[in-house]
């Protein structure tokens, strides 16, 4: 090992300064004795940096060459100190020490959200009753959204499906009929559609009202369509959901697009027709709207009422999400919680 204090500066020096660093280097058995070497050649006051403030004594004309050499000495050192490191053999001990035999991490899954999983089920349900699906834009003309379902704009019933405006003209759909006439506007008869999607209404935002909901309605076009049939299909509907045993029963309402026009209950599935809170002790619970298609409709689509019926209904999605599920509040639908989504 050489003297910490060096005299003068000369090739000689300087390769022995650096066979001695690399000698040290590949002695040092542990990561403390690879510090020290660091240290002691490369720190603040170590040997390099001594070597380095004796470069001013030495004979002007030798001094860029030994700077150069002394330069040189260094990086070689550096570069060895950087190859060599204790860390590494400590990481692959750990490797080694997996034990490949534990479960492995489950990877996280994701899930639909409950109300994609409410539109899924009801389009299930549809599709084996021979139903298809039917989509349609979410900005609408006032023409498919009111006039073309029997609503003219000095009408009463406009309030109760009031909507959101673009321009004048031009608004947001507020129930999903629009698809229907789209698709009586194109084709002829027989039509079995359903049409799910959003829809939109100007409502304050409450436990049950949100300015923005899931709709689906179907229609069936055919001849010979009669009220029979409704109720067949809504019978099969609401034993397809909620189970064999489920009735339903017709009580009289009014819609502009349908009559004559029903809401239709199903048997309460908390207390399967008993009486308890949910149904308000009658055993019944309103699940959708119904009716046989104005004949007033058909002639804003051109379809001949003499020779055709239909039938129409509509549900809101988030209402039967809410009641299958036991949910008081449609905003947990739009808050993005996990806590609330997992659990379905
Ligand atoms: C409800 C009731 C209903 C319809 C929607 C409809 C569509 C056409 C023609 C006639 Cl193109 N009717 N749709 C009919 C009756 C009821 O919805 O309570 N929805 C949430």
């Amino acid at each position: 090992m050489m003297t910490r204090r060096i005299k003068a500066l000369d090739r000689e020096t300087i390769r022995e300064i650096e066979r001695n660093a690399l000698a040290e280097l590949e002695a040092a058995e542990d990561a403390q004795a690879l510090e020290a070497v660091r240290v002691r050649y490369m720190g603040r006051k170590g040997i390099f940096r001594d070597a380095a403030s004796l470069l001013g004594k030495a004979d002007p004309a030798e001094r860029p060459a030994l700077g150069k050499a002394l330069n040189a000495a260094r990086n070689e050192v550096e570069e060895s100190l950087k190859g060599k490191s204790f860390a590494a053999p400590k990481n692959a001990e750990k490797r080694r020490a997996f034990d490949f035999t534990l479960p492995g991490r489950p990877a996280p899954r994701g899930r639909l959200h409950p109300i994609t999983r409410t539109i899924e089920a009801v389009k299930d349900v549809f599709g084996r009753l021979g139903f298809e699906i039917a989509y349609g834009p979410e900005v609408e003309l006032d023409h498919y959204n009111f006039e073309a379902l029997n609503i003219p704009a000095d009408h009463p019933a406009r309030d109760a499906f009031d909507t959101f405006y673009l321009r004048p003209g031009v608004c947001l759909r507020s129930q999903t009929s629009t698809v229907q006439i789209r698709t009586m506007e194109r084709r002829r008869p027989p039509v079995r559609i359903l049409a799910p999607g959003k829809v939109y209404r100007p409502d304050t935002v409450d436990a049950t009202h949100s300015f923005l909901f899931h709709q689906i309605e179907g229609l069936v076009v055919d001849e010979g369509v009669t009220m029979a049939d409704l109720k067949y299909v809504l019978h099969q509907f609401a034993r397809g959901l909620l189970g064999h045993d489920v009735g339903i029963r017709f009580r009289p309402s009014f819609f502009p697009f349908t009559e004559p026009s029903v809401e239709v209950d199903v048997t309460c599935f908390k207390c399967n027709g008993k009486g308890c809170p949910l149904c308000k002790r009658s055993g019944w619970i309103e699940i959708l709207g119904a009716g046989m298609v104005d004949p007033n409709v058909f002639g804003h689509v051109g379809y001949d009422a003499e020779q055709y019926t239909g039938f129409a209904f509509g549900m809101g999605v988030e209402r039967i999400a809410m009641l299958s599920q036991g949910i008081d509040d449609i905003r947990l639908f739009m808050d993005n919680d996990l806590r609330f989504l997992e659990q379905f």
